[in-house]
C-alpha cells in the first residue's frame, strides 16, 4: 500500500462520527486517532440520514428504486462539499428494509431513531409510513415520504410528517374523473388489495366515479401477496364492466391484467402510482398494451431535472427508474436544504425550516402546506403505448 493510500485510510477511519452535531461514543478508535491526515478529517461532521423501503419481498424492485434515489442524493451532496453552520459535513445513508410490513416498519423506525439519524426519507408504503410516523414524531425527527399517498399520513397533527407527491384524494379523484369523462366508462368494477394505499385509493376512486354518474358494478378485494385472481375476475366478468380499477401495487396489477386477458375481459385496466412502473409492463406482458395508471406528479418530460437524473441513475445502477427514485432524491435534498438554512443538522433546530421549504428539485418546485402535503400536487394519467408508458392527461401541478 503506498503512502497516500495509507493516509487516506487513516483519514477515513478518523472521521468523527457525529449525528445531529453530537459525537458518537460508539467510535472511540476514530476519536482517538491523531495522525496529521486524521486531524484534517476530524473537522468533518458526519450526518446520518435514514431511508426505509421494502428491499425484500414482492415489491423489492420499488424499495431498491427508492434506495437508489437516496444513494444518488447522498453521493451528489458529498461531492458538492456541503457546509452546515460553517462546518464541513459528510452525509451517510442508513438504509432499512421494512419488508412492506407495518409491524417491521415500526421496529426499523425505532432502530433509525436509536442510530441517531437526523431525518428520515420513507417509508415507501402508506401502511408502513403511517404507523412509523408516530415514532418519528415522538423523537422529533423530520420524515419525508417520497411515495406514501394515503391522506391520513399527514392528517395526524404531527409537525414531522411531509410528502413530496400528491395524495390519494387527488389521485383517486383524477382517476375517477378520467374513467368516466375520458374513457367514457359507465359500468366500473373495483378491486383493491386491502392495504392502506390500495383500499384508500379505491375508495376515493369510487367516490369520484359515483359523483360523475358512473356505476360501480362490483367491488372485490384481494391481498398484496396474491398471485391468482381468477375467482374474482370470473365474478367481475359476469358484471360486464367497461373498466376495471385496481388499487394496489404492480406485483399484483401485472398478473391480474394478464389473467383478465386470458379470461377474455376486454375492459380497460385503470390503476394508480403503485402500478405505473416498467415492472407492470414486464409482468402483464402483451396484456399491458392500452392499460392506464397514474403517478402523483407531473409527466417526466415536464420535470425540470429528470433527463439529467435519468442519465445519472442509469450510469450508476445500470437499470431503469421504476417510479419514486426522483422523488426520493428530492426528499433527501429537501432535508439537507432545511439543515443549511437552519445552520444545523439538529432535528429540533432544523425541523421548522422543513415546513418553510421552497426548493427547485428534479421533480419540480417543492413547498409544503400546513399539514406537510406538497403544494400544487399534480396527478398524471399514463397509458401503455408500444410497450411504454406515455402520459395522456395531467391534473393540477405548478400554477
Ligand atoms: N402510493 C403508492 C405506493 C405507496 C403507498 O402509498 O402505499
Amino acid at each position: 500500500m503506498n503512502k497516500y493510500a495509507r493516509l487516506s485510510l487513516i483519514a477515513a477511519a478518523a472521521i468523527t462520527m457525529v449525528a445531529c452535531g453530537k459525537k458518537d461514543d460508539a467510535q472511540p478508535a476514530a476519536a482517538d486517532a491523531s495522525a496529521a491526515g486524521a486531524q484534517a478529517a476530524s473537522d468533518v461532521t458526519v450526518v446520518k440520514i435514514g431511508q426505509v423501503s421494502p428491499m425484500t419481498g414482492p415489491i423489492s424492485h420499488l424499495g431498491k428504486d427508492n434506495e437508489f434515489g437516496a444513494k444518488l442524493a447522498i453521493a451528489d451532496l458529498n461531492s458538492e462539499g456541503v457546509e452546515i453552520g460553517g462546518k464541513k459535513v459528510k452525509f451517510e445513508l442508513v438504509s432499512e428494509d421494512d419488508q412492506g410490513d407495518p409491524k417491521i416498519g415500526t421496529q426499523v423506525a425505532q432502530r433509525l431513531v436509536d442510530a441517531g439519524v437526523a431525518g428520515v426519507v420513507g417509508h415507501l408504503n402508506s401502511g408502513t409510513t403511517i404507523p412509523a410516523s408516530k415514532i418519528y414524531s415522538d423523537a422529533g425527527l423530520p420524515q419525508i415520504s417520497p411515495s406514501a399517498t394515503n391522506p391520513d399520513y399527514t392528517k395526524q397533527g404531527f409537525k414531522t410528517t411531509f410528502r413530496v407527491i400528491a395524495n390519494d384524494v387527488q389521485q383517486g379523484t383524477a382517476l375517477g374523473d378520467f374513467a368516466v369523462d375520458v374513457i367514457k366508462a359507465k359500468k366500473i368494477a373495483i378491486i383493491d388489495d386491502r392495504t392502506a394505499y390500495g383500499q384508500g385509493l379505491a375508495d376515493e376512486f369510487e367516490k369520484a366515479v359515483k359523483a360523475k354518474g358512473g356505476t360501480v358494478v362490483k367491488r372485490e378485494f384481494t391481498t398484496n401477496t396474491a398471485t391468482d385472481f381468477n375467482a374474482i375476475l370470473t365474478s367481475i366478468k359476469s358484471a360486464r364492466p367497461d373498466a376495471v380499477f385496481y388499487g394496489g401495487m404492480d406485483a399484483q396489477a401485472g398478473p391480474l391484467t394478464k389473467q383478465m386477458d386470458r379470461l377474455g375481459i376486454k375492459a380497460k385496466l385503470i390503476s394508480g402510482d403503485g402500478a405505473q412502473t416498467p415492472e407492470f409492463i414486464k409482468l402483464a406482458g402483451d396484456a399491458a398494451e392500452g392499460q392506464y395508471a397514474s403517478t402523483c406528479g407531473v409527466p417526466r418530460d415536464k420535470m425540470p431535472g429528470f433527463a439529467a437524473f435519468d442519465a445519472k441513475f442509469k450510469k450508476a445502477f445500470n437499470t431503469e427508474i421504476q417510479v419514486y427514485a426522483p422523488y426520493e432524491y428530492d426528499a433527501v435534498r429537501v432535508l439537507v436544504d432545511a439543515m443549511k438554512r437552519a445552520k444545523s443538522a439538529d432535528p429540533k433546530v432544523y425541523l421548522p425550516e422543513v415546513g418553510k421549504t421552497d426548493y427547485d428539485g428534479v421533480t419540480g418546485k417543492i413547498a409544503f402546506d400546513d399539514k406537510g402535503d406538497i403544494k400544487n400536487g399534480a396527478v398524471t394519467v399514463y397509458q401503455v403505448k408500444g410497450g411504454k408508458w406515455v402520459p395522456v392527461s395531467t391534473v393540477g401541478g405548478p400554477k
